[in-house]
């Protein structure tokens, strides 16, 4: 189960100043609740490698998430997978999957909240929360409102991305959020470890 408040790292190849795999050591110092592997325009080949040695950086500290790719969740043994709207339906990762590994759904409206609630969802991604650059194809920010009307009708974890900085953060935890997520506010910074501690502060974390 992902319960910790606090921060929610995903990997980005093209943003992040150093490499991902500098970025994941940071984060897991920072003590991330959890790494998400979110790999572009790469084979499979070395999707795999990349993804087996991330799990080893995060083994025994945090969880380790792949998106989208339920393959190579399996393949390497994650603790689960990141679903979108687009991806592989819920039920049918779920048999893949078995019981034990956690997946997580995107969801911008109530109404798809309250479908991968149903449909036995682990949590919520709600995004993007405010308008952002890094995916393209993410929509307007869906807003603060969305956000606590989400949190008012559904139990389980919710992770708030997209447009996430340290100044609004505040405001996304206030509205119900138990977990933020930000990438480029994170990764295009020089110093990532401190600028992911600066996060887990706002959930009381050293
Ligand atoms: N899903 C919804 S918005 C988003 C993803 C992966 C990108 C978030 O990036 P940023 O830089 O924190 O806005
Ligand atoms: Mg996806």
């Amino acid at each position: 189960m992902i319960t910790p408040r606090g921060y929610y790292f995903i990997t980005h190849p093209v943003l992040s100043g150093r490499g991902i795999r500098d970025d994941v050591k940071d984060a897991v110092t920072a003590e991330v609740t959890v790494v998400q592997y979110r790999p572009k325009n790469i084979s499979t080949r070395d999707m795999l490698k990349e993804a087996a040695s991330i799990k080893k950086m995060c083994r025994g500290k945090c969880l380790f998430i792949v998106n989208d790719r339920v393959d190579v969740a399996l393949a390497v043994s994650a603790d689960g997978v990141h679903l979108g709207q687009s991806d592989m339906p819920y039920a049918l990762a779920r048999r893949m999957l078995g019981d034990k590994k956690i997946i997580g759904v995107s969801v911008s409206t109530v109404r798809e909240a309250e479908a991968a609630e149903r449909d036995g969802a682990d949590y919520l991604g709600v995004g993007p929360v405010f308008p952002t650059d890094t995916k393209k194809d993410a929509g307007k920010g869906v807003g603060l409102k969305v956000l606590a009307k989400i949190r008012e009708k559904c139990r389980i974890p919710i992770v708030a991305i997209g447009g996430i900085t340290l100044e609004n953060a505040p405001r996304v935890i206030e509205a119900g959020a138990d977990s933020v997520c930000a990438i480029s506010a994170v990764v295009t910074k020089k110093d990532v470890k401190k600028e992911i501690k600066r996060f887990q502060h706002l959930f009381n974390k050293k």
